[in-house]
């Protein structure tokens, strides 16, 4: 059979089916016919006492839930996460306890700025979000293929997200809109980089690398907490498309990354990737140059270098995908003791966020949904009731706390890996960041981490790109990058006017 397993799903399910079975009503009655309306008359009108079919419409016209304001595109697959080195010394997450220890895991990986129709192969960070159902609850990291992000205050991500998405007025993607943010917000510029160099179009999900990206805090059995920083490296290596080839794919198959990531689980040859930390005491961060809490900055290898902690590994593709991929809620909020936040603004400005998308989009309830639930552990609290509530709303248990009555209490493994303290002072007040070395990496970045081809061919996309946005705006963005390196500057300036007279 030369179909792949994608194409062949249904004659897979066919062949595996021991009887057939009869069509029945949502309530479970069985039915005589599926094809015709009941009418009032041969040719008359559809009459109300049709309940079946009522039924189908009403389902149907709420069939689809709200989908994400970002990452709606996605493909998502389970597996395990396994410890293969000792990193007890920095954490006391039950899941790091042992060498050997596996860990039920999902993944999701995504698009960032187009809808759920949208096509793989656009020029976009990828999301890459873990769900590691561990035996103290629910760790998800919910990282980027980026090790750094295009903002460092929360406060700019809904303008951000609006630039790179669809004119309210046209209804159209704005070059205007995006550049002219990017060009005012020069914190930007390093990821900006990042997305119009080569690793800005991975091939497929399978050959990219994920970031927790933001820095967290790991915490020891002696409370002693760490900053930390995790990596997911692709075990497959790193592929990226090039700009010809994306385009075609974006037209011919533009769910390129879906079928690709479907295909390799479903033929056993199933992807892995291996976490590794960064580590950084608290003293070291009071010194380090660089703010340490800045999502738009890397911690250079050489001085943190890179920790071996464990293998993630996909072999299974999910049987559902609505249930399973369009329904899992990643949350940076959804932590465990020994894994904590940092001080990071962007993080904590993801702590409220994604709890409140999910409760709008799928539910106040939504951490009852199979995939989403904490299956490994017995979730008991004081919340009760809520809309589509499916659990025992737990039996008989006080719903109030404190209480005499044995309901559940706070745990002392929790408190001291939950509370490890931190010194904070200063006025409360808004703290400007759009002037926090903004170029010193990017230099490094340009200089350093590419090669020549490679920042050509970043100087060739970002040009592409550019070239569309208004005059004034292109001068900004030339200015900008001119800070990185004069000769970066001057060789977009030129690549600029090129296209402008050969458009004239
Ligand atoms: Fe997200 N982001 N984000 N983000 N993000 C969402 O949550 C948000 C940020 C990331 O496969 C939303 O469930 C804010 C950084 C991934 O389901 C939303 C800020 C990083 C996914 C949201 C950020 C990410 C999301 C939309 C700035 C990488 C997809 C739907 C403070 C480190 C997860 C949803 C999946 C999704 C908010 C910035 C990664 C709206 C407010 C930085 C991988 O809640």
């Amino acid at each position: 059979m030369s179909r792949n397993p994608a194409e062949n799903q249904l004659n897979i399910y066919k062949d595996n089916l021991k009887e057939k079975s009869v069509a029945t009503t949502g309530n479970g009655a069985a039915l005589g016919t599926k094809t015709a309306t009941q009418t009032a008359g041969e040719r008359g009108p559809i009459v109300l006492q049709d309940v079946h079919f009522l039924d189908e419409l009403s389902h149907f016209d709420r069939e689809r839930i709200p989908e994400r304001v970002v990452h709606a595109k996605g493909a998502g697959a389970f597996g395990h996460f396994e410890v293969t080195h000792d990193i007890t010394k920095y954490c006391a997450a039950k899941m790091f306890e042992k060498v050997g220890k596996k860990t039920p895991m999902a993944i999701r990986f995504s698009t960032v700025g187009g809808e759920s129709g949208s096509a793989d192969t656009a020029r976009d960070p990828r999301g890459f979000a873990v769900k590691f159902y561990t035996d103290d609850g629910v760790w998800d990291l919910v990282g980027n293929n980026t090790p750094i992000f295009f903002i460092r205050d929360p406060i700019l991500f809904p303008s951000f997200i609006h630039t790179q998405k669809r004119n309210p007025t046209t209804h159209l993607k704005d070059p205007d809109m995006f550049w002219d943010f990017i060009s005012l917000r020069p914190e930007t510029t390093h990821q900006v980089m990042f997305l119009f160099a080569d690793r800005g179009i991975p091939d497929g999900y399978r050959f990219m690398n994920g970031y927790g990206s933001h820095t967290f805090k790991l915490i020891n059995a002696d409370g002693k907490p760490v900053y930390c920083k995790f990596h997911m490296k692709s075990n497959q290596g790193i592929k990226n498309l090039d700009v010809d080839r994306a385009n075609e794919l974006a037209g011919s198959d533009p769910d390129y990354s879906i079928r690709d990531l479907y295909n390799a689980i479903a033929k056993k040859d199933y992807p892995s990737w291996s976490m590794k930390i960064q580590v950084m005491t608290f003293e070291e961060a009071e010194k380090v140059s660089f703010n340490p809490f800045d999502v738009t900055k890397v911690w250079p290898q050489g001085d943190f270098p890179l920790i071996p902690v464990g293998r993630l590994v996909l072999d299974r593709n999910p049987s559902n995908y609505f249930a399973e991929i369009e329904q899992i809620a990643f949350a940076p909020s959804h932590l465990v003791p020994g894994i904590q936040a940092s001080p990071d603004k962007m993080l904590q400005g993801r702590l409220f966020s994604y709890a409140d998308t999910h409760r709008h989009r799928l539910g106040a309830n939504y951490l009852q949904l199979p995939v989403n639930c904490p299956y490994r552990v017995a979730v008991k609290n004081y919340q009760r009731d809520g809309p589509m509530n499916s659990t025992d709303n737990q039996g008989g248990a006080p719903n109030y706390y404190p209480n005499s009555f044995g309901g559940p209490e706070p745990c002392e493994f929790a408190r001291k890996l939950q509370n490890s303290k931190f010194h904070v002072d200063g006025d409360v007040n808004r703290f400007e960041t759009g002037d926090e070395d903004n170029f010193t990496q990017p230099a490094i970045f340009y200089r350093r981490i590419l090669d020549e081809p490679a920042r050509q061919r970043m100087i060739s996309n970002i040009a592409n790109h550019l070239s569309n946005a208004s005059q004034f705006i292109q001068e900004r963005t030339v200015k900008n990058f001119a800070q990185v390196d004069v000769d970066f500057g001057r060789q977009l300036s030129e690549g600029l006017k090129l296209r402008r007279s050969a458009n004239l």
